[in-house]
């Protein structure tokens, strides 16, 4: 049976994907000028919509873009977006935001109104086994933004330092690219947070290192604590990261999953590790409870 078409949100409007379209002169397009915000709907539970929407009007703000919605017309806006497309089960949720059409200068004076997407669709699962083994990684050339530069604390549509990290990554052939910062710590992933485990103490790097205030790290430090593990958010070295005995990723996109080898160093044992799993497990819960989202029913 073939599905019809999902209906994408733009500007207050419904559109079948195929005639969902903006301006060649979009400055989102043009200049990466916006902002969005990943999400994920978990048996009709869309987990951290709030959080989510809070962190999408930060980066507005941090751009000085005014988002032509409240969050509350936001939130109602991406529930009536996956109840249009009978997503009532596993989804997945792009915001975008960008500063909308204007002339071809980079001048954001030109673009007078804001354009708002909100694409709902069905979640691909892919890698699921490289989830379950756990991921390899490398550590790149590709140094993260600097905190006074296009930092990823701001979720804005500038991922080209992302992405030279991840082709990286897919020369070398392995999963993931972990990014350092200038001073040579670790920052994080191209679109996860990273944590260590070392002596049963989990170590995250602070923020404050150019990485994204990741809605998912924070879960993971809130189950951690809640399990009686000591977090503790401090710089880690590159050989931090060889010695661990475990390491793991966040994000929306890569939940809590292992990283068993970096730079050809193997974590710990090269397998999962007991705390890491222990994570998994509670996250896996965490995102169907509807104290932690917003119900699509
Ligand atoms: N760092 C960066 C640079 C990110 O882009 C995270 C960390 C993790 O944050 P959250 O809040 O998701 O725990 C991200 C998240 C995608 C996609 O499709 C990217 C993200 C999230 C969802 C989807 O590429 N980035």
């Amino acid at each position: 049976m073939k599905k019809e078409e999902l209906l994408i949100y733009i500007d207050g409007e419904y559109f079948p994907k195929s005639e969902a379209k903006i301006s060649v002169y979009n400055h989102g397009f043009l200049y990466g000028d916006g902002i969005f915000e990943g999400i994920r709907a978990y048996s009709g539970n869309v987990f951290k919509l709030r959080e989510h929407i809070d962190r999408l009007y930060s980066s507005a703000k941090a751009i000085m873009l005014d988002i032509p919605l409240t969050k509350d017309q936001m939130l109602n806006a991406v529930v009536e977006s996956l109840k249009k497309n009978g997503l009532y089960e596993d989804s997945y949720i792009r915001l975008v935001v960008s500063r909308g059409e204007g002339d071809l200068g980079l001048d954001p004076r030109k673009c007078p109104k804001p354009t708002v997407i909100i694409i709902t669709d069905e979640i691909k699962l892919h890698g699921r086994e490289a989830k379950e083994n756990g991921l390899t990684a490398i550590i790149t050339w590709v140094k993260r933004d600097p905190v006074d530069a296009t930092s990823h604390e701001i979720k804005s549509l500038n991922y080209l330092n992302s992405i030279l990290a991840k082709l990286e990554a897919n020369n070398a052939q392995v999963d993931e690219a972990i990014c350092l910062n200038k001073e040579g710590f670790v920052c994080e992933g191209v679109a996860e947070n990273i944590f260590i485990v070392s002596n049963d103490v989990v170590v995250t790097p602070p923020t404050s290192t150019g990485a994204l205030r990741g809605i998912t790290r924070q879960v993971a430090i809130e189950i951690a604590e809640a399990l009686g593990y000591v977090v503790v958010k401090k710089d880690i070295t590159p050989a931090d990261l060889f010695l661990a005995d475990e390491a793991f990723f966040t994000g929306t996109a890569a939940e809590i999953v292992p990283v068993v080898e970096i730079n050809k160093r193997k974590i710990g044992d090269g397998k999962p590790g007991s705390v890491t799993k222990r994570l998994m497990e509670k996250y896996h819960q965490l995102v169907k409870d509807p104290d932690h989202g917003v119900p699509v029913r």
